[in-house]
């Protein structure tokens, strides 16, 4: 069986990444993660990103790059991750979230980030300056 995709954005802008603090389940809420979610029927990583973003954080995105690698997450599920611009729209911590961070490339590590989203993370800090 293939393994359902769980799409996340690195968030990329003025040099930052987008840092989420999770608000649920209880076993992941107060760690960070690259904003995401599950794909619905029929659509693409990119174009779940893009949606995942805009309900969560109330932004309009557009997807750019997919990091290399794959991550596995609870069973029968991976994880993928774009890069992401931001097009318009200031984020907010509008669902699933009750904090969120712009984080330069010195800071990535000040947040306790969800174990499967930390390879990613280093992968999306190769899009970041300085370093
Ligand atoms: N998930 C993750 N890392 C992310 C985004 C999501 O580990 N960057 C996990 C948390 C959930 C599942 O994927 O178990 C679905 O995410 P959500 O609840 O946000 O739809």
């Amino acid at each position: 069986m293939t393994d359902r995709v769980v799409v996340a954005g690195a968030v990329l802008d003025e040099g930052r990444l987008l840092a989420a603090r999770r608000s649920a389940p209880p076993e992941l809420a107060g760690r960070w993660e690259l904003p995401g979610g599950k794909l619905e029927q029929g659509e693409t990583p990119p174009q779940a990103l893009v949606r995942e973003l805009r309900e969560e954080l109330g932004v309009e995105t557009e997807p750019g790059e997919r990091i290399p690698g794959e991550w596995p997450l609870a069973p029968g599920y991976v994880l993928q991750v774009w890069t992401a611009r931001l097009v318009s729209g200031e984020p907010r911590p509008l669902e699933d979230h009750d904090e969120l961070r712009w984080l330069y490339r010195h800071e990535l590590d000040t947040v306790d980030w969800l174990d499967q989203d930390r390879p990613a993370v280093a992968e999306a800090a190769r899009h970041l300056p300085g370093g």
